[in-house]
């Protein structure tokens, strides 16, 4: 038994605009998971527990003039990150499937959607744990709003949403291993499209090393 290679769980990463569902179907598949008997943790990013997810979400509540810079704000988001590494990567070793509700594609997308050069957005968090599936949910942007409406924070608000797609589909283009649903449909149904994905991917890398090359 010492000698069997251990089987590491696979970084599932949902990505997309706000309403687009990720809450929802990260959800549902944690429970249909654990129905197939396979360990798995839900995170969210920004983790707003953190000392700089504390920053993050007196930044993100507040609708007057914010006292961080563009450039600063996004290497917050990066750190809250970065100081998840060990947890996320402790948990795929010890074979638990790591769920996230965004990630560094988040990160970009809506700070280049304030007009900030692409490719600087993703220096910071290059170099981190690589996703082995990345789930984009895609819907337009006044269906997303259809859903009971954006909320009061910063960014909720349907000209920047525009604008967060764009740079999303940019990412998209440039990363051949998205898999692109589509999140216009009833809920069931595209959990049944996420979990056969999912599933295959599990299966996939359970004997693969753990990337830590994102974007490098
Ligand atoms: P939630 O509504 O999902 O809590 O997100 N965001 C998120 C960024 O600007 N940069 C990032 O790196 C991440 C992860 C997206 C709160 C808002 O924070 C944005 C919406
Ligand atoms: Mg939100």
């Amino acid at each position: 038994l010492a000698n069997m290679p251990r089987r590491r769980g696979a970084l599932i990463v949902f990505e997309g605009v706000d309403r687009s569902g990720k809450s929802t179907q990260t959800a549902l598949l944690t429970q249909n998971l654990s129905s197939h008997q396979i360990p798995s943790i839900l995170r969210r990013f920004p983790d707003r527990t953190s000392t700089t997810g504390a920053l993050i979400s007196s930044y993100l509540s507040s609708t007057s003039e914010p006292e961080l810079s563009d450039e600063a704000i996004h290497l917050l988001f990066s750190a809250n990150r970065w100081e998840a590494v060990k947890e996320l990567e402790d948990a795929l070793l010890n074979g638990t499937t790591v769920i996230v509700d965004r990630y560094a594609y988040s990160g970009v997308a809506y700070t280049a959607a304030k007009g900030l050069d692409l490719n600087w957005c993703k220096g910071p968090d290059k170099g981190l744990l690589t996703p082995d599936l990345v789930i984009y949910m895609e819907i337009p942007i006044e269906v997303a709003a259809t859903r009971g409406g954006f909320g009061g924070e910063r960014y909720e608000k349907i000209e920047f949403q525009e604008k967060v797609r764009g740079c999303f589909k940019q990412l998209k283009e440039q990363d051949p291993t998205w898999r692109v649903i589509d999140a216009d449909r009833p809920v069931e149904e595209i959990q049944k499209d996420i979990v056969g994905t999912v599933l295959e991917v599990i299966e996939r890398v359970k004997e693969m090393p753990i990337g830590h090359d994102l974007w490098s």
